[in-house]
């Protein structure tokens, strides 16, 4: 972390989120904390939040020049034990927007400096209390949308990533520093570094990391999410598909083709990953302006999916312009499920023969609400891969940069490996890029502007 240096200044922001609340919290971080909360403070029982002895949680009022302001609870943690190893004061005042700002604005007063986004979490990671990967499963947990989300950002938040690349980390060090021996003493026996046992362990980081790099797409699916949309011809269900997998009448539903127009989004949860479901209007040449809209924003959605639905009406067989829009869906790039709607009417209608170029072809009744079951875990399937859920025991790699560099560790470590017999100073540049590689996931080699970039994405207070 070359050029950053621990932060000498106290910052403070209000830490919960806008509008009413029973509390609101404004905090402070730095080595002012204590010193500039009691400029404000009047303990009920005439305490010192400065002095160490005094206790943790004190009662009192938060005060100017021209009386009492709020009601409140201070909480004082001492460095290091607090989230940013710093000196922490959280003022827990009356939630809603007046106190909080009259707060906000008299410690500012005091000589404390307003935070930047993910200001208290970067001053976490700068003082060594967690590294790049907790800090970024800290904004993770935040915006986690399901449990199996939560778990997996709790997860990595509690270092399982991060133990997992620093064992890699501490692999990779070792084969460097007995690499780094045969260069020093090139006299030495050549074959004793290239021994066996070095090459083993270097070929099991490297089928680890490959482990790792395998769970990227679980990974980002449970952070980011898929977005799934529902497309089809007017009238053959799409809209009940919708509310059916919602649980919830959510999209209008009338027995006239054309029903939908605008697009309609919700989440739902497929296999404890958050899945954006779209419902669409039905594809045709339009009738009026407004229809016109919203097909093209149903084939909009249909190009933005990460899957799509297919809904066919069962009961009628499929014409001629349904076989072309197949056609078109099957060619995507994306997954694509076939759902032979209203199945109810015609229990064992087949699929078109065209079917066969789906992923998967599902049998539903909307209204009925039979085969929601096996579409889920189509979708689930084809979402997730094979694998099925999600298993944390290694941790799950679920940011783009995480991949980028840790697909750059693997190829150091491949061309490594091929390359084996080659001089020790050759092998040793290649280990060097590995290392460097996994430490820009952990942070010790990030570049700093890409480590402003992460923590500025980060919400105030945070
Ligand atoms: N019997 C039966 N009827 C269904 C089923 N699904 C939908 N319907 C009926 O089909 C008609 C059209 O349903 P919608 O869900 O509005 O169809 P849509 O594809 O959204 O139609 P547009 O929005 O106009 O494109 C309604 O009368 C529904 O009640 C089903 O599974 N079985
Ligand atoms: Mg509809």
């Amino acid at each position: 972390m070359a050029g950053l240096s621990a932060p000498e200044d106290t910052i403070t922001a209000i830490s919960t989120p806008p509008g009413e609340g029973g509390i609101g919290i404004v905090r402070l971080s730095g080595p002012e904390a204590a010193a500039i909360a009691h400029e404000v403070f009047a303990s009920s029982r005439g305490r010192d939040i400065r002095d160490p002895r005094a206790g943790r949680v004190f009662h009192g009022a938060i005060v100017d020049e021209d009386g009492p302001i709020d009601e409140v609870l201070v909480h004082v943690m001492r460095a290091p034990h607090s989230y940013t190893r710093e000196d922490v004061v959280e003022i827990n005042c009356h939630g809603g927007n007046g106190p909080l700002h009259a707060v906000l604005e008299l410690v500012l007063t005091r000589g404390a400096r307003l935070a930047a986004p993910g200001e208290f979490t970067k001053r976490a990671f700068l003082n060594g209390r967690i590294d790049l990967v907790q800090a970024e499963a800290v904004i993770d947990r935040i915006r986690a949308q399901t449990q199996a989300g939560l778990r997996a950002a709790s997860a990595a938040a509690g270092g399982v990533l991060s133990t997992t690349l620093h064992a890699l980390a501490s692999t990779l060090a070792d084969a460097q520093a007995r690499i780094e021996a045969a260069v020093d003493f090139p006299e030495e026996d050549l074959p004793e570094f290239v021994d066996p046992a070095l090459r083993g362990s270097l070929e099991e980081a490297l089928a680890r990391m490959r482990a790792l790099l395998a769970t990227a797409r679980q990974g980002r699916l449970y952070r980011e999410g898929a977005r799934a949309a529902i497309a089809g011809r007017p009238n053959v269900g799409k809209s009940s598909l919708f509310n059916a997998l919602l649980r919830d009448a959510r999209a209008i539903v009338t027995s006239a083709p054309g029903t939908t127009r605008d697009t309609l989004e919700e989440v739902i949860t497929i296999e404890g990953a958050p899945v954006r479901l779209t419902d669409t209007a039905g594809l045709r040449e339009a009738d009026g302006e407004a229809e016109r809209i919203g097909v093209d924003r149903a084939r909009r959605a249909l190009e933005e999916a990460d899957i799509v639905i297919l809904v066919l009406d069962a009961s009628e067989p499929p014409r001629p312009d349904e076989e072309a829009l197949g056609a078109e869906v099957a060619k995507l790039d994306t997954p694509a499920v076939l759902a032979l709607n209203k199945s109810d009417l015609a229990p064992g209608a087949p699929a078109p023969p065209w079917g066969a170029e789906f992923d998967a072809v599902c049998r539903v009744s909307a209204t009925e609400g039979t085969g929601l079951d096996g579409l889920e875990q189509a979708l689930g399937r084809l979402l997730l891969g094979s694998e099925g859920a999600v298993s944390y025991g290694q941790g799950l790699i679920t940011r783009a940069h995480q991949q980028d560099s840790l697909r750059r560790a693997a190829e150091a470590l491949e061309r490594l490996l091929g390359n084996f017999e080659a001089s020790p100073e050759f092998l040793s540049l290649d280990l060097r890029e590995a290392q460097h590689a996994l430490g820009e996931i952990t942070g010790e080699t990030t570049p700093d502007a890409v480590l402003d970039r992460i923590f500025s994405s980060f919400c105030i207070g945070k």
